[in-house]
């Protein structure tokens, strides 16, 4: 594997996916700028180092970027929370994140979410280009990330890739995530692949590996040259019977992240007047 001329730097370092990519692209001989609010939890891999740092923090950020080909941004809130503990780290930590990309002229890679476009149907194949449905103030900071890297692309021909990730943990743990599960390794490549990419642009990945139940198709893999070679299909007779039993959660791709402060009367009735279908 190849190694980036320049130093990267990884935002959510210490997070499960932060250490991950962190193990994998040191062992690959790269250069790592680590950080995140909290500490490193693992001993510092050669060629790492961390710094601690808050998102809301600008200046911070723009010197942790400096000398940075890549920003692997990572960090901020990863689940549903009230508006104002998404505020600062991601969103407000996302226009700081993109402030260092235009200055140090670095790609970003960003991870965003399955949850912006969490209330399509199941039943849905969606493409890149489908439409953003957020299911929660999380997924509406990441739609609000994808549409800011746009924004630094068409403004000032920063590139971004955005990875819509469905669920990354080491095993698919439920239905659902016979769906939407992204292996470990097949986030590492995928990541690797983003930054070595010779150009990609403004482009949206859709973060899951290689699963027959997938609710996602076209995208920009071939561009980056990735393909995923893990798949939730060998879970399926255990999880296939692994439901919540929540109307809601089981309808929407974005399962319990929909469910959550769910307050819409009148269940499903066609008679509203704003359903799409
Ligand atoms: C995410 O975006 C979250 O960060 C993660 O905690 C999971 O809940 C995942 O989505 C998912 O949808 O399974």
């Amino acid at each position: 594997m190849s190694v980036p001329a320049k130093p990267v730097l990884l935002t959510g370092a210490s997070g499960a996916l932060g250490r991950q990519l962190t193990r994998h692209l040191a062992q690959a001989g790269w250069t790592l700028r680590l950080t995140d609010i909290a500490p490193f939890p693992d001993p510092l891999p050669k060629g790492a180092r961390f710094v601690a740092a808050d998102l809301n923090d600008g200046v911070a950020i723009l010197r942790l970027a400096e000398g940075c080909g890549a920003i692997l941004h990572f960090g901020g809130v990863s689940v549903e929370r009230p508006f104002e503990e998404v505020l600062g780290p991601n969103i407000r930590g996302l226009y700081h994140i993109y402030e260092a990309a235009r200055r140090e002229e670095a790609r970003v890679v960003f991870a965003s979410s399955n949850h912006t476009i969490g209330f399509h149907e199941r039943s849905e194949t969606l493409d890149h280009d489908c439409d953003m449905r957020p299911d929660g103030y999380y997924g509406l900071a990441k739609a609000y990330g994808e549409l800011m890297g746009r924004l630094y692309w068409d403004k000032h021909g920063v590139e971004s890739v955005f990875l819509r990730i469905g669920s990354c943990l080491p095993e698919p743990v439920n239905n659902r995530m016979l769906s939407t599960w992204l292996s470990y390794p097949d986030l590492c490549r995928l990541v690797e692949r983003c930054v070595l990419a010779e150009r990609v642009g403004c482009a949206v990945i859709w973060g899951a590996s290689n699963n027959a139940r997938s609710f996602w198709r076209k995208d920009a893999r071939d561009l980056i040259g990735w393909a995923p070679q893990d798949s939730a299909d060998t879970f399926a007779g255990q999880l296939a019977g692994k439901v919540s039993g929540d109307p809601v959660e089981e309808r929407y791709q974005g399962g319990p992240f929909c469910a959550m402060e769910y307050s819409r009367k009148g269940g499903f009735s066609p008679k509203h007047l704003f359903d799409r279908k």
